[in-house]
């Protein structure tokens, strides 16, 4: 069902106690399907290959949805219009095309506003997403745990109900007082509604994460290192946990197959045993209302005393540098460090030689510490348990000595102020 038939159904229903009925309906409404134009406002004038990588991600994504990419309509522009996100020409131009070829959603790169996207859909008459809705789109596709399924409508709450409540705006204001009129009453009552329901998302998922803090916090005193597998999706992270635990969780090429932490033991020897971790992938450019929502998950991977950062050897040159780049600084921003960072390019089984040519390649690799494997073919897997091991082995001792250091300033500042 696309975004203007739910609009059309929340509209036809003008009781205030239907309203909200609706507004449920539309949260829990199928995918869309169909075909799909992609649409870029490129704000770089620069920038010659990396708005590509971008784009053949979106289109990866909108595929993956079963929806075929009809064209795609770029357009470059310093700053986005309040209206459109895109110029008024290009709006046209969009408007044929979607015409023509009788597309059912037009899908932005960009992330839009709430008054943008219902500007587009009121003109172009068909369904609009931007790329933080098809990722929830994507996540709704693959979910099958209650967790993932509160994270993921707390993330669609945080991004549709400044949505709702312009949509709710714009019509109490253009409606006549009659009979069956929403009116006031019912514009109140709709937010009123959203917000307890956002307010109760909220502290459902604060009960747990306090629950999820407990256990973190057990797990210290256990002294069990845990190793937290991150990286992009499809980089073969559940392929790599399932090897390294004997484990056999779902591996599939669709993206996001892995939407809730999995945890296993692996004993290394008989005095350590590490505790594995497998994780939600990330996207380029993620919007901080997904981190947010997905906090959650993001904790196992804050709290990790080794972060395994996966990247395919497979992609080329340059989108091997954004993903590094990326899932470095996005690992930053949750707070972990570039030293509990160790990078595995994963996937060197099918071309060798073109997987250490590429790693060669990387600058940035100077500064952080890196292993190549294959997960599938189970290449160079003991060699990547040693660095663990012994990446482990320095940053505990690491540790410890910051611990003394902070101990003994504290002991000499308390000493001064004596
Ligand atoms: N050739 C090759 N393919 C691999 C390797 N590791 C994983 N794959 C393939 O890559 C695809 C994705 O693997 P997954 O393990 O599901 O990847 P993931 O990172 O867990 O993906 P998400 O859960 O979607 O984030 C699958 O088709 C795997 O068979 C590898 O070492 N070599
Ligand atoms: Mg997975």
């Amino acid at each position: 069902m696309s975004v203007k038939a739910k609009i059309l159904i929340i509209e036809k229903h003008l009781s205030a106690s239907s309203l909200f009925l609706n507004f449920k309906m539309v949260l829990q409404a199928p995918s869309p399907q169909g075909k799909a134009v992609l649409c870029m406002l490129r704000t770089d004038p620069h920038d010659h290959a990396v708005y590509r990588i971008r784009l053949d991600e979106l289109r990866n994504l909108v595929e993956a949805l079963n929806i075929e990419v009809i064209t795609e309509i770029i357009q470059t522009r310093i700053k986005p219009t309040a209206k459109y996100c895109i110029g008024k020409g290009k709006v046209k131009e969009l408007l044929r095309c979607v015409k023509e070829e009788q597309i059912d959603v037009v899908v932005f790169y960009n992330i839009l506003r709430s008054s943008q996207k219902l500007n587009l859909i009121r003109t172009l008459n068909c369904d609009v997403l931007d790329r933080y809705e098809l990722t929830l789109e994507i996540f709704e596709k693959m979910a099958s745990d209650s967790i993932s399924k509160l994270q993921i409508e707390a993330a669609r709450l945080n991004k549709l109900a400044p949505y709702f409540k312009l949509e709710a705006k714009i019509r109490f204001h253009n409606e006549h007082a009659f009979l069956r009129s929403t009116g006031e009453y019912a514009f109140h009552n709709q937010i009123r509604e959203l917000t307890k329901r956002q307010a109760r998302i909220h502290s459902q998922i604060e009960e747990l994460m306090k629950k999820k803090r407990r256990h973190i916090q057990k797990q210290r005193e256990r002294e069990n290192p845990t190793v937290c597998i991150a990286g992009f999706y499809n980089a073969g992270k559940t392929t790599l946990f399932n090897a390294l635990t004997g484990d056999s969780k779902p591996v599939n090429s669709e993206p996001f197959t892995t939407l809730s932490n999995k945890y296993q033991r692996r004993y290394v020897d008989s005095t350590l045993s590490l505790i594995f971790i497998d994780t939600i992938g990330f996207v380029l450019d993620l919007d901080p209302r997904l981190i947010q929502s997905f906090r959650l998950n993001l904790e196992d991977v804050r709290n990790a005393d080794l972060v395994l950062l996966l990247l395919e050897v497979t992609d080329d040159l340059l989108t091997l540098t954004m993903k590094l780049s990326e899932g470095l600084k996005l690992l930053k921003n949750i707070g972990v460090p570039k030293k509990r960072v160790l990078v595995v390019f994963n996937k060197i089984d099918v071309d060798p030689s073109v997987g250490s040519e590429v790693v060669k390649k990387l600058a940035i690799l100077r500064t952080v510490e890196w292993v190549t494997i294959s997960a599938k073919e189970r290449i160079n897997l003991n060699g990547l348990l040693e660095r663990i091991q012994e990446k482990l082995y320095l940053l505990t001792a690491y540790q410890k000595r910051e611990h003394s250091i902070r101990l003994k300033r504290i002991n000499s500042e308390g000493a001064f102020r004596k």
